[in-house]
């Protein structure tokens, strides 16, 4: 055991002799805040020591994706307790009642909270780190413990992908998901949030649906996040919207599809003559900052 471990259970036994302890994640929880809870609560069981999850509000991918493991992030729901001492995992500022004991987190910061333990480090995931203390502490560590951090790790890093992601980790997490035979393209899928595309073409047209008033002029956009756009379904998918916009009586339709596999980006803008101007993009651009302000300034010039 770790000099640190040794630390946080002398600690927290002294804080469970007291009363009840809670883990707990950022309010509307992902899954790396609910792994961290998960592992956090293996962690204090294996010292013996009773502790609760309290998750506030975790979201569908928490739910979606702890379901796949078997685990059930609703019943895991709700808030701490004033009488409760608290663990924070993957996030260092009060949100809820009761006493901070231990904070472990992967957000910098210059105002750390002042608890008796209190560790925050540059890390991927949160939940890698408390993955790393039960090794420190020497406690046994399941497969699916080293599963659940491992898609905690690829969900909280737009499938390692992103910048805050240090490039060992990210071999790491590449190299322990092959190891334990994860699912990679289901982890590719839900970290980068790629939609399925096996939704009926008049619900994939609609998503991101946002309705813009450019003086007289109505424009309706839409995009959808894929790596897996067919001409077919493109084709289903305008057909709809040229449907829609007779009935909405829309003056134009911005259907983007955003590729974050290839990063890269398609506009399709639907006229109501049925007529498609399609532009490519060579990187993943953005419907507020780069598409919306210039087809305002079009749908300007065009006034009649
Ligand atoms: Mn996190």
């Amino acid at each position: 055991m770790s000099e640190r471990t040794a630390r946080l259970r002398a600690l927290l036994e002294g804080t469970a002799a007291r009363g009840g302890i809670a883990v707990t994640g950022h309010d509307r929880a992902d899954v790396d805040s609910a792994v961290s809870c998960v592992l956090m609560q293996r962690l204090l069981r294996a010292w013996g020591l009773p502790c609760r999850i309290a998750l506030c509000a975790p979201d569908a991918q928490a739910r979606r994706v702890l379901a796949r493991f078997g685990l059930d992030a609703q019943a895991m729901s709700g808030a701490p307790q004033d009488a409760e001492s608290l663990i924070l995992v993957d996030h260092h500022q009060r949100a809820h009642a009761g006493r901070i004991v231990a904070c472990i987190d992967h957000h910098p910061t210059a105002c750390p909270p002042d608890a008796p333990y209190v560790q925050i480090e540059q890390a991927g995931a949160c939940a890698v780190m408390v993955l790393a203390l039960m090794r420190e502490a020497g406690v046994p560590v399941a497969a699916q413990d080293e599963a659940l951090a491992v898609a905690a790790l690829y969900l909280d890093t737009i499938a390692l992908r992103s910048t805050k992601i240090r490039r060992e980790e990210a071999a790491w997490g590449e190299a322990q998901a092959r190891r334990l035979g994860l699912d990679t393209a289901w982890l590719l899928r839900e970290g980068l949030q790629l939609q399925d595309m096996g939704l009926p073409a008049g619900t994939l047209c609609a998503l991101g649906k946002k309705t813009y008033s450019f003086g007289a002029r109505r424009v309706i956009s839409s995009y959808v996040q894929t790596d897996a756009m067919t001409q077919e379904t493109l084709q289903a998918i305008l057909a709809e919207i040229r449907a829609q916009m007779a009935r909405e009586r829309a003056d134009l339709w911005v259907f983007l599809v955003h590729d974050p596999v290839r990063g890269r980006s398609t506009e399709y803008d639907v006229t109501p003559d049925g007529r498609v101007r399609t532009i490519a993009y060579d990187a993943l651009i953005s419907r507020g900052r780069d598409v919306m302000p210039r087809v305002e300034r079009e749908m300007q010039e065009e006034r009649p």
